[in-house]
């Protein structure tokens, strides 16, 4: 009996140990595997450096002549930062490669693959690949789109309210989701916020977990009314800053721009700053995925402007009521139910006595 999904299981494990520290290229676990005794492990560690193929093979206890390497995407042909890893595939004699998801790069699409059987090598494909191709969802959607995936985030209570009538909102699910949520800000390269928020909260987005990373904060701020002491502004000179916003009040702008704060200009579309001009201009700086918080008006923005791809909600047992607290989407909504944003492929996480629902944009 061949093993092929159990060595992809370790080959994702592998991947995930570079959550944060490769956007915005992909996550990559390789296993190199002789006569059913791991031989070699390696994945990607930091952008630029050494891709995951390379690394297992310089880990090799043995020699990998004969051998079968796994691997959760294909591994690249092209000369990037770093040598095309068919090549040290074929050197290394390695006789089979087991993919898990076709890399979508352009550069690559495909011809990895071709390379390989050409040399003589055997290829197995899809093994694993949904669960490969969701450990990559952000660089499949960047390396395609340009743009960075947007996750609409937010934690309500059972009946639909993200904060109390007096606007309190701390906290509303338990420790193990509010520690996901801390996971996220280390994979996510940018999290974003609406300027009420910002007024609301003064949040800091920073990533409380041990040896993580903080994510570039995005602040959607159309008339530019972020408070020049707010502590995101005051901790921009160590963690990146973008203001997007509508604004071309440069003597405001400097004031920004001197705590360390990058201003992005955006074109106004009706009200509001064009969301779908702000995350092109992301994606030109290598902002690969976003984690959207809110609050509501932005929340509703960005679902008509059609940049939501994902969907993650977190549902606390209680009920706050009142009929001015208010809910994760705002703005106007919709008139008729017929207009609804739809989304498909229902997951549900359990955290102790929340749940975690995640959807995908349809
Ligand atoms: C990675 N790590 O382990 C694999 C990658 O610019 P480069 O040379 O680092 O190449 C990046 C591309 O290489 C990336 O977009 C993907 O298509 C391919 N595979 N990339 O960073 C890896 N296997
Ligand atoms: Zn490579």
């Amino acid at each position: 009996m061949e093993n092929h999904q159990k060595y992809m299981q370790m080959a994702i494990i592998l991947a995930k140990k570079g959550r944060g520290l490769v956007n915005p290229n992909p996550l990559v676990g390789a296993v190199i595997v002789k006569d059913d005794l791991i031989i070699g492990r390696g994945y990607h560690q930091k952008y630029g450096e050494l891709h995951a193929e390379r690394n297992a093979l310089a880990s090799c206890t043995q020699s990998p002549e004969g051998a079968t390497l796994y691997v959760n995407l294909e591994p690249c042909c092209h000369t990037g930062k770093t040598p095309p890893c068919t090549e040290a595939i074929i050197q290394s004699k390695i006789a089979r490669v087991v993919v898990g998801a076709m890399d979508p790069n352009p550069r690559v699409g495909g011809k990895g693959i071709e390379i390989l059987r050409k040399n003589g090598i055997t290829v197995i494909t899809d093994v694993l690949e949904e669960e490969c191709r969701e450990l990559n969802e952000v660089f499949f959607h960047y390396i395609q789109n340009g743009t960075p995936y947007v996750v609409m985030k937010y934690a309500m209570t059972l009946d639909g309210k993200i904060a109390t009538y007096s606007g309190k909102s701390q906290w509303i699910t338990g420790e193990l989701a509010r520690a996901q949520v801390h996971q996220l800000r280390n994979e996510y390269k940018g999290i974003m916020i609406g300027v009420n928020t910002v007024i609301k909260d003064d949040p800091l987005l920073t990533c409380r977990i041990e040896e993580g990373r903080n994510p570039s904060r995005i602040i959607c701020d159309t008339h530019l009314r972020t408070p020049i002491t707010a502590k995101i502004v005051e901790s921009a000179s160590e963690i990146p800053t973008y203001i997007g916003t509508c604004s071309r009040d440069e003597k405001k702008m400097d004031q920004f721009r001197k705590k360390g704060c990058r201003l992005l200009p955006v074109p106004q579309k009706n009200e509001h700053l064009n969301l779908n001009d702000l995350i092109h201009q992301l994606g030109q700086k290598k902002i690969d995925g976003i984690l959207l918080e809110g609050g509501g008006t932005l929340n509703y923005s960005a679902l008509k402007s059609g940049i939501v791809d994902k969907l993650q909600v977190y549902i606390a047992p209680k009920i706050f009521g009142g009929a001015t607290a208010i809910s994760p989407v705002e703005g106007q909504g919709i008139e008729d139910p017929s207009e609804a944003f739809h989304f498909k492929d229902r997951k549900i996480k359990i955290l102790g006595d929340d749940i975690c629902l995640e959807y995908y944009k349809r």
